[in-house]
């Protein structure tokens, strides 16, 4: 009787609280017809709005792929913009369904606040300084005002960094990053710190982009990838075979162009990805073309990957370790059998 009590006590407050039960959102997502995805504030490149409102970038078109897996529709997702201090109770509230927002994968992180279900962009701290500064290591970096965001794994790594090279500096930060780039666009500190893909993102909202250099030192291992509550395997496997499909979609050839015609090839691991073979797809409570669906909608990640970060973008990322593994990069996504 008193477990039974507890048991009712415990599903009404995780009810009211929008907590996950097992197996939960990907229903209630589909009753409510859309995805609720966290994002940056404004990170080009990653999460941004563009003129007219739209949301664009890697971890955007994650969302949309997600939505394009769940409902063969890359515009049934919501957007909820998240500073980087507020991020991880959006996500264990129910506020969102997933955070796609440049997130290192971290042990405490996984532990404390959610599954990370892959990775989507493999990074590294930097120091981006004014070219005027004549600094060219960050060794040289001794006394520096150090600006970066709040809530971030930056302070850590700068602080370890530091200590680790005898080095003194002070930290000037921000929670919000378009606060962190106009103080260091005003020059209230010496060195902007963070992701190097978030330098290459926030430069571009420099008063002048080319009078700043990247230093080439990396301090930390920073793997971004988006991740899910604790305690629902299926919303889990949805989001990272969302991901893995377009890995894999790349490493096959598949592309948004020919995903349709693709499905009718001989070729039998081709088949499976797009669902033309097997029962994938129904296996996590999707339609077996749910990838099918995804690279038609997005793309494969190569597509995402080259329209948003790639070389012919502001951000000018060249491939290197987000190359497939094929081709020399760490991107391996276990495969759709
Ligand atoms: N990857 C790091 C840093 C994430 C982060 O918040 N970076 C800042 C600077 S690039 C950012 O996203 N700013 C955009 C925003 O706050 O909307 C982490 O997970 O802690």
């Amino acid at each position: 009787m008193q477990l039974i009590k507890t048991i009712a006590v415990s599903t009404a407050l995780a009810a009211a609280s929008g907590l996950a039960q097992a197996d939960e959102t990907l229903d209630a997502v589909k009753a409510k017809g859309f995805i609720q995805c966290g994002v940056s504030q404004g990170l080009p490149g990653f999460s941004n709005p563009d003129d007219q409102g739209d949301w664009t970038g890697l971890d955007v078109d994650f969302c949309r792929a997600m939505a394009a897996a769940v409902f063969n529709d890359a515009e049934a997702v919501k957007f909820t913009p998240l500073s980087a201090k507020v991020r991880f109770t959006a996500l264990t509230s129910g506020e969102i369904d997933v955070l796609a927002r440049n997130t290192t994968w971290t042990m405490s992180r996984d532990s404390d606040f959610g599954e990370f279900v892959g990775v989507n962009y493999y990074d590294g701290q930097g120091f981006m300084v004014p070219t005027s500064l004549g600094v060219a290591s960050a060794l040289e970096l001794d006394g520096a005002a150090v600006c970066t965001n709040t809530g971030t794994t930056t302070e850590l790594n700068v602080a370890d960094y530091f200590r680790a090279n005898n080095l003194n500096y002070t930290v000037v930060a921000f929670e919000k990053a378009d606060e962190v780039v106009a103080a260091y666009d005003a020059g209230r500190c010496d060195v902007y710190t963070t992701d190097r893909s978030g330098l290459a993102a926030q430069r571009t909202k420099l008063s002048k982009p080319d009078d700043h250099t990247v230093l080439p030192e990396i301090i930390s291992k920073e793997p971004l990838g988006p991740l899910v509550r604790h305690g629902d395997s299926q919303w889990a496997d949805v989001a990272r075979w969302t991901l893995n499909c377009m890995i894999n979609a790349e490493e096959a050839g598949i592309t948004s162009a020919n995903a349709a015609d693709m499905a009718s090839s001989d070729d039998p691991g081709i088949k499976r990805i797009l669902g033309s073979d097997g029962d994938l797809g129904a296996k996590i409570g999707l339609d077996n073309a749910f990838c099918a669906q995804v690279v038609s909608a997005v793309g494969n990640y190569g597509e995402s990957y080259d329209r948003n970060v790639g070389p012919d973008t502001p951000l000018k990322l060249e491939r290197g370790v987000n190359a497939l593994w094929s081709e020399g990069g760490l991107l391996y996504a276990a495969p759709q059998r």
